[in-house]
């Protein structure tokens, strides 16, 4: 066994690191180890926290790790952001906030850049979280600002799907609907201490009541609770909304044992990581070898000209590539 893998599946914090930054910077022995620590995946219940940059998804996680913690849960957190999510908090830092936890072996916190990686950040999130898992974390949050960026599908990697919006930033209803919904497992209205959080979360209450076609249906006997998030302005309320989150968090994963649809998005979890593996085996290996070449400008060149169409020459990649 890989001497890697063998360290994270002991629990090896710094090997877990390695492991990390080696799936970052596309180290190409990095498959092996991820091989080697699939069958200890799977078992984890992984939490979405999403929202627009400076919602105040990091500060939230920094207390629902505290929460998490207070009953006896490892957790790992994954933080997606194109900014730094340890260095952007003005209040307070979110560096001096996290570190709260740095000296807790039941915690693993990892950022994961974003550099350049646009096609493959979803897989490095699917792996990122695999390698918490074997590193034995029950709870992983995994922080991404997406709506409307739609760098990451959270809703592919996580069991739970926490959206945070926040009043004055343009949350407005509008947006909400295009999307949000059907993503959605529970709602929160942060910075309570804004203008507008009480008219928001009337807002969004309302928009949860209306029947609404989910997706796959697998959140149909869910009734989305919206949370007001109480200001970190006031500290001991800002706490115990926080458990209240927890609650909701917990009550949202038994949910999805008893009526078992756990399985159900565990399978849909399986499904991208799939398509993901054969997007990076099948397709990343032709468009280098075409980007590489030159051969992608050629084609947008012709396109240009309209020589000839996208189809035309996908279908002829194809038929060069396929026999490979
Ligand atoms: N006014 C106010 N500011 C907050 C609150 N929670 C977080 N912030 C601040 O909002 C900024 C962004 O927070 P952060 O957690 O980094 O947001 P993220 O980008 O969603 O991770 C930071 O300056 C926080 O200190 C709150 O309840 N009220
Ligand atoms: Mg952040």
């Amino acid at each position: 066994m890989n001497e890697l893998s063998e360290k994270v599946l002991a629990g090896n914090i710094r090997a877990a690191s390695r492991l990390i930054r080696n799936l970052e910077d596309q180290i190409p022995d990095t498959d092996q180890a991820m091989r080697e620590i699939f069958s200890a995946t799977g078992h984890a219940h992984v939490i979405g926290l999403t929202g627009a940059p400076g919602a105040g998804k990091s500060t939230l996680a920094d207390e629902l790790i505290a929460a998490f913690r207070k009953s006896n849960q490892t957790v790992g957190m994954l933080a997606v952001d194109p900014t730094s999510p340890f260095t952007g908090g003005a209040i307070l830092g979110d560096r001096i906030r996290m570190l709260r936890h740095a000296e807790d072996p039941g915690v693993f916190i990892r950022s994961l850049a974003t550099r350049g990686a646009m096609g493959g950040l979803s897989k490095a999130v699917g792996e990122g979280i695999h390698v918490m898992e074997a590193l034995g974390k029950e709870k992983i949050i995994v922080e991404t600002c997406g709506v409307g960026q739609q760098e990451v599908d959270i809703i592919n990697h996580a069991h739970t799907v926490v959206v945070v919006l926040v009043p004055g930033m343009g949350d407005e209803v509008q947006a909400i609907k295009a999307g949000l919904m059907e993503i959605a497992d529970i709602f929160v209205i942060n910075k309570a201490d804004r203008d507008g959080a009480g008219k928001l979360y009337q807002e969004v209450l309302n928009l949860v009541a209306m029947p609404r076609e989910s997706g796959d249906g697998s959140g149909a006997g869910w009734t989305i609770p919206v949370l007001k998030v109480e200001s970190i302005l006031e500290p001991d309320k800002f706490v115990q909304s926080v458990a209240a989150l927890w609650g909701k968090i917990e009550e949202h994963y038994q949910f999805l044992i008893k009526s078992r649809r756990f399985s159900d998005r565990v399978r849909r979890k399986r499904m991208a990581e799939l398509n993901e593996a054969l997007w990076a085996r099948i397709l990343q290996p032709v468009l280098n070898k075409l980007s590489q070449a030159g051969e992608m400008e050629k084609m947008v060149d012709q396109l240009m000209s309209k020589e000839t169409d996208p189809y035309t020459l996908a279908e002829q990649v194809a038929q060069r590539y396929m026999k490979e």
